[in-house]
């Protein structure tokens, strides 16, 4: 009798010790904290998706996850995003595709001229095409999300309103876009949309070829008073996060997480298409930017122009054993 309850006390007394020993670990661990990279201001689309990805993740796990996020590039610059995260230099961060074209081959298919109507359709159009495909760029990192801009636009000191007005002009854009702009004859200028504006101001660009929301956000509409109506191509981007991070999560955290990816791709193109709109009317009113519709006869020759670069693509992804024609349903 007397053995027993010794073996009970001594129970007792062990799992005390146990739950006392186990209680510090979780009281002091706090939060998990994540640092978020992003490389345009704090006023512009990709950062305002962060802070509302943010502000759902903390809802959504209530406030076991913190996110610490880093915009302007001041934790990972527009092109060292990617290798950053796969570095743990940041555990999340969100970058652009058509920064590095070749790296990215299958994603940045969303930039060849395909005719996408907006960011919503062509952000969730990006994610299906992730998701089927899983391309192997991707391997070292676990993918939250993936959006794109809305639709391209050509944004200009001076005039174009048609082909010849364009014929050599020095614009600036990236990846799919830059190619675009080549077929039609302008000077592209390679660069990421943070170093826009110095390059705008020093003239060494009279125009750049991107989504209109920029016109506000950057401020463009001050300097370029013209706006050419191409409505093509997308941007795409990515947010995508450390794998060791990722596996170091708790469950319940990774299925937060993975239950926002669509949502957010859908959430961050719906506020992009409505901005655009929004920042259009401001340029219009407030600054007087004047926009030109290619007549039906002169965008036939803009789109002929185009042909050659979806058929370059296929042809180049072919050679690297991907997998075109089911993407193209050809
Ligand atoms: N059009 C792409 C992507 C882009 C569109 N809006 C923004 C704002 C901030 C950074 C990038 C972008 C580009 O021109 O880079």
């Amino acid at each position: 009798m007397k053995r027993t309850l010794g073996f009970v006390l001594a129970g007792i007394f062990l799992a005390s010790i146990f739950s006392i020993i186990g209680m510090p670990a979780t009281a002091t661990a706090g939060p998990i904290k994540l640092t978020y990279a992003n490389f345009p201001p704090v006023p512009t689309f990709p950062c305002v998706q962060m802070e509302r990805w943010k502000k759902e993740v903390e809802k959504r796990t209530n406030g076991k996850v913190v996110i610490d996020t880093f915009p302007g590039g001041t934790l990972l610059k527009a092109k060292a995003i990617m290798d950053g995260v796969i570095a743990g230099t940041a555990d999340i961060g969100n970058l652009c595709m058509a920064y590095q074209p070749g790296r990215f081959l299958i994603t940045n298919a969303i930039a060849l001229p395909l005719g996408l109507p907006n960011s919503e359709v062509a952000s969730l159009v990006l994610w299906d095409l992730y998701k089927k495909y899983k391309p192997k760029a991707f391997d070292k990192v676990k993918v939250l999300t993936m959006f794109t801009s809305a639709p391209s636009n050509i944004m200009s000191k001076i005039p174009i309103r048609n082909l010849e007005e364009l014929k050599g002009v020095p614009i600036r854009a990236s990846g799919g876009a830059a190619q675009i702009l080549k077929a039609w004859g302008a000077n592209r200028v390679g660069m990421p949309m943070p170093e826009t504006p110095e390059a705008l101001q020093k003239g060494v660009v009279k125009g750049l070829f991107s989504s209109l929301e920029v016109m506000k956000d950057f401020k463009f509409a001050e300097l370029c008073k013209y706006v050419t109506m191409t409505q093509t191509p997308v941007y795409p981007f990515a947010v995508v996060m450390n794998m060791d991070k990722w596996n170091s999560l708790p469950k319940d955290v990774q299925e937060v997480l993975d239950g926002l990816g669509t949502q957010q791709a859908a959430w961050t193109g719906v506020y992009m298409d409505k901005h655009v709109k929004k920042a259009m009317a401001w340029s219009k009113k407030k600054q007087g930017v004047k926009v030109f519709r290619l007549l039906k006869k002169e965008k036939a020759k803009w789109n002929k122009l185009l042909e050659p670069i979806t058929a370059d693509w296929i042809k180049r992804t072919k050679q690297k054993a991907c997998p075109p024609r089911r993407l193209f349903g050809i």
